[in-house]
C-alpha cells in the first residue's frame, strides 16, 4: 500500500501549507497573501519550493537579481515548512477520515506500507509523528520524500524508488492519491491508482485510476460503485478493484 502525503492522508494544503505561505509571507514583510482560489491554481506546481518559485518570478516586487530572487525563495520556503510543523504539533491537520482505519488495517493483515510523496521529510514526520506516535517510521516499509526522489510529481521517479525499496513489481502494488500529478507519476510506472478527492482536485480529470471516491471512510460517491459491510473503503475492496484491473474514465 503506497501512500501519498499531501491530500491523501491529510488535507495539509488548505489546512497547513497554505496558512504557513501566508504567515511566513506576513512575518517576512512581503506584500503577498494567497486565497483559497489563488492556491488552487498555484497547487498545478508540484513541491512548495518550486511553486513559490513559479509565483515569486511573475511578481513586478521581487528581487531583479536571481542570486536574491532565489535567497529569499529559499528562506520563505524554509519559515513556512516551520510553520507548518507548528500547525501539525498544534492539532490543526487532522488525518482524513478512513486513513486510520485502513492503516490499522494494513498493520493487522501484515499488508506492507509505504509513503511516497514529493512533499520534504521533515514534513512527513512532523504529521506522522503528530498522528502516529514518535515511531512512526516503524509502520512503513519505506518512506520516499522529496529528498530521495527530487524530480517531483508527475515524474515518477518517487515510485520508481518506492518499488525498488519494497522489491515489488509495479501490479504487486496499489498507490492511494488525490492529485492528476500522484496519479500520473503512478501510473507512469504501472501501479493501479485508487483516488481520494481532496479539497483542490474535486474535479480534476483522472481518468486511469482503478476507482475515485471522496474518501477511505465511506462507500458512498465511489466509482465504480461499492458496497461493504464495513461501510469504507477496505482492503478486500482494494484488493477487490485491484483484481478486477478495470479503470475509470477509460
Ligand atoms: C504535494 C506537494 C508538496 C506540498 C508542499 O506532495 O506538492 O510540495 O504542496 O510541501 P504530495 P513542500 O501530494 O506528493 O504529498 O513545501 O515540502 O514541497
Ligand atoms: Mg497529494
Amino acid at each position: 500500500m503506497l501512500w501519498d502525503v499531501d491530500g491523501t492522508l491529510a488535507e495539509t494544503e488548505r489546512d497547513g501549507h497554505l496558512v504557513a505561505f501566508n504567515a511566513a509571507f506576513a512575518e517576512r514583510g512581503v506584500p503577498w497573501r494567497w486565497t483559497d482560489a489563488d492556491y488552487g491554481e498555484l497547487l498545478r506546481v508540484a513541491g512548495g519550493r518550486e511553486r513559490l518559485a513559479g509565483f515569486v518570478a511573475t511578481v513586478p516586487e521581487s528581487p531583479r537579481d536571481p542570486a536574491e530572487r532565489d535567497g529569499l525563495v529559499r528562506d520563505l520556503h524554509l519559515r513556512k515548512n516551520e510553520l507548518y510543523a507548528q500547525l501539525v504539533a498544534e492539532g490543526r491537520i487532522p488525518l482524513r477520515p478512513g486513513v486510520r482505519a485502513l492503516m490499522d488495517e494494513c498493520d493487522v493483515s501484515g499488508t506492507r506500507m509505504a509513503i511516497v510523496t514529493t512533499t520534504s521529510r521533515g514534513n512527513v514526520a512532523a504529521l506522522l509523528a503528530a498522528h502516529l506516535g514518535a515511531d512512526w517510521e516503524r509502520r512503513f516499509a519505506a518512506v520516499v520524500t522529496a529528498e530521495d526522489a527530487p524530480r517531483k510529481k508527475p515524474d515518477p521517479e518517487a515510485y520508481v524508488r518506492a518499488l525498488a525499496l519494497l522489491e515489488l513489481a509495479a501490479d504487486e502494488a496499489i498507490a492511494i492519491e488525490d492529485s492528476p500529478a500522484g496519479l500520473a507519476s503512478a501510473r507512469a510506472v504501472g501501479i493501479p491508482v485508487v483516488v481520494t478527492r481532496s479539497r483542490y482536485f474535486v474535479d480534476a480529470d483522472v481518468a486511469g485510476a482503478l476507482a475515485v471516491g471522496p474518501g477511505l471512510h465511506t462507500t458512498a460517491g465511489w466509482e465504480p460503485a461499492t458496497r461493504r459491510p464495513s461501510g469504507r473503503i477496505d482492503l478486500a475492496q482494494l484488493r477487490a478493484w485491484h483484481g478486477a484491473g478495470v479503470t475509470v474514465g477509460a
